[in-house]
């Protein structure tokens, strides 16, 4: 299986620790990035495939998907073991939930931190910073006491740890949120979690892109 990816992309850092957590072996191919804006520059095979011209895509034996949703679903049903949805219909409604939110509620909350690395003392980096930590008080929240974000490990995580991601290199720390701040620890004691986190940390470092201090 042939997955573009973006070197930042926090879309792609779902499917690399979903398949990495099946033992997939995928053969990745990092697409072009203006490194100092983290945005997609272009590639003649992900602009064909995808009418959006956004990573993940995804390419299997002729087959050609897009949407990182959508390639998680697919990489569940060839792969089935072990299963990244709960098993029971009502926990399983609900982790789809959460990873609805993480990708359309949170992660456009977090991602706009992004904007104003270079002025943090703007009146809109200030109301980045507060849009974000909003999100990630709905992240707390929505985790409670548990320990996974559906009661088991599931792509609900993955995606809530994508999301939460992109406000963490900006600088934003879950600090008075111990309960948020358990469960990044959790994540990243998997190794699957850990090699996508890893994987950006050293395109910045390679990039020589430094990121913020913690805020
Ligand atoms: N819903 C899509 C969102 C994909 C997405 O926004 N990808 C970003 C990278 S994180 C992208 O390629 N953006 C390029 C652009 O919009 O020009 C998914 O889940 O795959």
């Amino acid at each position: 299986m042939k997955l573009y990816s973006g070197p930042v992309s926090m879309f792609s850092v779902k499917v690399l620790i979903a398949a990495a957590e099946k033992g997939i072996r995928l053969d990745v191919e990092n697409v072009p990035y203006q490194p100092r804006t983290f945005t997609y520059v272009g590639h003649p095979e992900v602009d064909r495939i995808n009418p959006k011209r956004q990573v993940p895509v995804l390419i299997d034996q002729g087959l050609e998907i897009f949407d990182s949703t959508l390639i998680c679903e697919y990489l569940e049903d060839v792969f089935p073991e072990p299963p990244l949805w709960p098993a029971e219909p009502r926990s399983r409604a609900a982790a789809r939930l959460v990873e609805l939110k993480a990708d359309e509620v949170w992660f456009p909350k977090l991602r706009q931190l992004g904007q104003f690395v270079r002025d943090p003392s703007s009146a809109e980096a200030a109301e980045a910073k507060a849009l974000a930590l909003e999100a990630y008080r709905e992240m707390d929240e929505t985790l409670g006491e548990r320990t996974w974000m559906a009661g088991v490990f599931s792509l609900a995580d993955i995606a809530a740890y994508a999301a939460f991601l992109t406000a963490y290199f900006f600088g934003l720390r879950p600090g008075d949120l111990p309960r948020l701040a358990a469960w990044q620890t959790r994540m990243e004691s998997r190794p699957s979690v850990r090699a996508a986190r890893d994987g950006i940390l050293s395109y910045l470092a390679e990039q020589r892109i430094r990121l913020p201090e913690p805020a």
